[in-house]
């Protein structure tokens, strides 16, 4: 029992970085970034931080052995800016001290002369003067939306937008690097991609990937955040130690990683709905502009998966969806849980909003006619496989039972004044792999220790998931034995080659498998070593359960510590490497049809609010869920990151708001200024039902991924708010603008209509 991450985080004995003990003799970074958002570096004084006690370097573009360049996808960051700054955050220099308070002193000391260039911070005034991360469009469509138009007997046009979100993982982003010889560098960070880190900070170094050793312990949170966003830092950190001959560690305090690093994308949306007079959607268009930031970081993909995610649950005949990655002068946006998937589907469901209130039905009856059913197409071309759309929201249905909860808010409306109670239905359907196809591989390097337990490596960062539970589950399932025996790894590059992040939900799935396939080569293993011993012959069946080989059928008494320390006797290897690659995948990026997710993962949600009309603030009464967890291997954790995922979703939909003003600086850089869900805004009751199934997928012993799928009901609880603002006053013009925040709930009760 002792041997739990929850445990563990209870007792505080989990070992974040900040918590490592670095080598003696340390040196501490501190980053200096650009003031101005936009602007042309005219000049660098840093010869007063020079002068600060305790200084030891200071590092700049010129210093870099290698390339001054972090892009991933596109090749468009800079480490540090030489000769122009695009965003205020950006890093400039890095200073090197004895400590971190004097390097911060010292950073303060640093004098930057900018001539300033224009700003631009909404992404749509970026599309209309061409700053754009990629020129042309991305466009995902099906059918014909310009034939489709004239069988529609009602359309509607809208904007729809939603904002930013911070990531606010506990652990800030933090790096630490460690000379080894030869010119080799370890580094040790918050990254939930250590193969990023390894081959960027080669790149910058010039050195080759084998001279970075790339490890993560854990994270104390990434969501997103730590998928591209961890590498800066790490790769600083690296630099700094290959300068200095001394290792180095950089950790960013709260209001610097608010500042530092980019957040969820926000959306501006317009969008055309065509439907038929019983309200079936015929015709479906959409153009999303996308506010990448000052670089594409993740951007095009993020696009790519709000695209992908564009029909929501729906079976729309004809699609048209295009998307512009809007540049402007805010610091690169990026992944963050749903990965664009929420945007996506944001604005399908505010254009079902809208289309209901003019055709005066609720929205519930244009969702529920058009969930998807099996076979249908997505506009990417895939066909829905084992569909749980219908089955999710008629559980929900009658489980929840919409017709009374309907009744009962509305009962409660006629009776209340001041407060206004709301409700909203959202179906999900997101599809798990990364639209990459590439990223979809991942590795596992297991060992069998002679005393019988058990080590097991792979790609997976634990950030809070439970991954490294799922990973020993997974082993412990394979061999037959407790799960107490198995041992999750940090994650390092030395033991796991060539990883993809641990993002896209698919973390547990790949590594999953990735590991079932090694502990199965060490179980066949074990077994033909019983068989020689035993003198069975080939085909005889031999199993381990619970710790003990059964053979034929019988229990012995043989038990697996045995097993094991006499294979090691009879020289047999115990250690396995496996791999695995999502199978039946592809993706043509250039027609954007294929099949591009190894399954969908299902649910319906139902979300009831009350609002507060005297003061714009609310609560959230109830989340009610029907999902599809698939054949779960720990209900526990997936119940949790289920609980935790739509907390989320509607923090970003109503409390949190990025705000920044006209220069590009973010003022909510505090967390008195940013509002996130506590505990006091939980809501009264959270219920999620398993819609538990044992449908063939790629997820692990058919389990199904978790991590980000419920995000997205967060969704209900905006339009549960709008519902009841439009309680308060029928006549509200509610403009479709995300976050509802409780200002925004209340300017909506009592603003005018224009
Ligand atoms: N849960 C916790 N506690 N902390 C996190 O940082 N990240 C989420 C989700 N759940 C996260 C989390 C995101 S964005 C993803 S993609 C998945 O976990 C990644 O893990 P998995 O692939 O193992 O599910
Ligand atoms: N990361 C990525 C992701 O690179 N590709 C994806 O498709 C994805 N999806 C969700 C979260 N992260
Ligand atoms: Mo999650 S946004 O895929 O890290």
């Amino acid at each position: 029992m002792l041997n739990y991450d929850s445990i563990r985080h209870v007792k505080g004995e989990s070992i974040f970085l900040d918590d490592f003990g670095a080598p003696a003799g340390t040196l501490h970074g501190a980053v200096f970034y650009s003031p101005e958002a936009h602007g042309k570096i005219i000049s660098l004084d840093t010869s007063e931080a020079e002068k600060h006690p305790g200084v030891k370097a200071i590092i700049t573009a010129k210093d870099i052995p290698g390339e001054n360049q972090i892009g991933g996808i596109i090749q468009d960051e800079k480490l540090f800016a030489d000769t122009e700054v695009e965003f205020i955050g950006e890093p400039v220099a890095l200073v090197i001290a004895d400590n971190p308070l004097a390097a911060r002193k010292a950073a303060k000391k640093i004098k930057i002369e900018i001539v300033p260039l224009e700003v631009i911070t909404d992404p749509k005034t970026a599309f209309e003067k061409g700053s754009l991360i990629i020129k042309q469009a991305r466009v995902y469509s099906c059918g014909s939306t310009d034939e489709a138009w004239k069988n529609c007997d009602f359309i509607f046009k809208g904007t729809a937008e939603t904002g930013g979100q911070e990531h606010l993982y506990l652990e800030t982003q933090s790096a630490l690097a460690i000379p080894l010889e030869g010119g080799s560098i370890k580094i040790i960070s918050s990254t939930q991609n250590p193969t990023a880190i390894q081959r960027t900070a080669a790149r910058v170094l010039a050195v080759s990937d084998n001279a970075i050793e790339s490890e993560a312990m854990r994270l104390g949170g990434g969501f997103g955040g730590k998928e591209d966003q961890a590498t800066a830092w790490a790769v600083m950190a690296a630099l700094g130690c290959r300068i200095t001959g001394k290792s180095v560690k950089i950790v960013l305090n709260r209001q610097e990683d608010m500042r530092l690093t980019g957040k969820r994308h926000p959306y501006v949306s317009d969008y055309k709905i065509g439907l038929s007079k019983g309200g079936k959607i015929i015709s479906y268009e959409v153009v999303f502009y996308q506010n990448a930031g000052a670089a594409a970081d993740l951007s095009p993909a993020i696009l790519d998966r709000t695209l992908a995610h564009c029909t929501g649950s729906y079976f729309i005949p004809n699609v048209k969806a295009e998307g512009y990655s809007c540049k402007t002068n805010l610091p690169p946006n990026t992944a963050f849980r749903g990965f664009g998937g929420p945007q996506g589907m944001f604005v399908l469901e505010a254009a079902i909003f809208n289309a209901a209130e003019k055709m005066k039905m609720e929205p519930r009856v244009i969702q529920e006619i058009n969930l998807l059913n099996e076979g249908d197409a997505f506009p990417y071309g895939q066909k829905t496989e084992f569909c749980k759309a219908k089955e999710c929201w008629n559980e929900a249905k009658s489980k929840f039972d919409f017709d009374s909860v309907k009744r009962e808010t509305d009962e409660f409306n006629e009776a209340n004044k001041l407060f206004k109670k709301g409700f909203a239905v959202m179906p999900v359907c997101f599809g798990i792999s990364f639209t990459n196809t590439m990223l979809n591989q991942a590795s596992s390097l297991v060992h069998v220790y002679a005393d019988g337990s058990v080590s097991v490596s792979t790609g997976a960062v634990e950030m809070g998931q439970g991954v490294n539970m799922k990973l020993r589950q997974v082993a412990a399932l394979t061999f037959g034995i407790s799960v107490d025996k198995v041992k999750s790894e940090f994650t390092n590059t030395t033991r796991n080659a060539n990883t993809s992040a641990t993002a896209a939900s698919s973390g547990a799935d790949m590594n999953g498998n990735a590991t079932k396939l090694a502990c199965g080569e060490i179980l066949s293993r074990l077994k033909n070593h019983y068989r020689r011993a035993a003198k069975l012959s080939e085909n005889e069946p031999v199993e381990i359960e619970n710790g003990y080989v059964i053979s034929c059928g019988k229990k012995t008494d043989v038990t697996w510590e045995r097993l094991t320390a006499s294979a090691y006797r009879n020289r047999i290897d115990l250690s396995a490497h496996g791999f695995y690659a999502t199978p039946k995948i592809y993706f043509d990026p250039r027609t954007n049809k294929g099949n591009p997710f190894a399954y969908h993962v299902y649910g319906t949600a139902v979300i009831t609010v009350t609002l507060d009309c005297l003061r714009g603030t609310y609560e959230i009464d109830s989340v009610k869920a029907v999902h599809d967890f698939g054949k779960s291997i720990n209900p526990v954790i997936d119940r949790s990151q289920a609980e935790g995922a739509v907390m989320q979703g509607i923090g970003w939909l109503t409390l949190e708001e990025v705000v920044h003003n006209e220069k590009g600086r973010l003022i909510s850089d505090t967390l008195s200024a940013y509002k996130v869900p506590d505990i006091g805004f939980t809501p009264k009751k959270i219920e999620f039902l398993f819609l538990e199934n044992n449908d063939r997928n790629a997820g692990v012993f058919n389990s199904k991924a978790i991590g980000e799928p419920p995000f997205m009901y967060g969704i209900a609880a905006y339009f549960a708010l709008v519902n009841a603002v439009k309680a308060a006053n029928k006549n509200s013009d509610v403009k479709i603008s995300a976050p509802m925040t409780p200002e925004k709930a209340f300017m909506n009760i009592y603003g005018e209509k224009k």
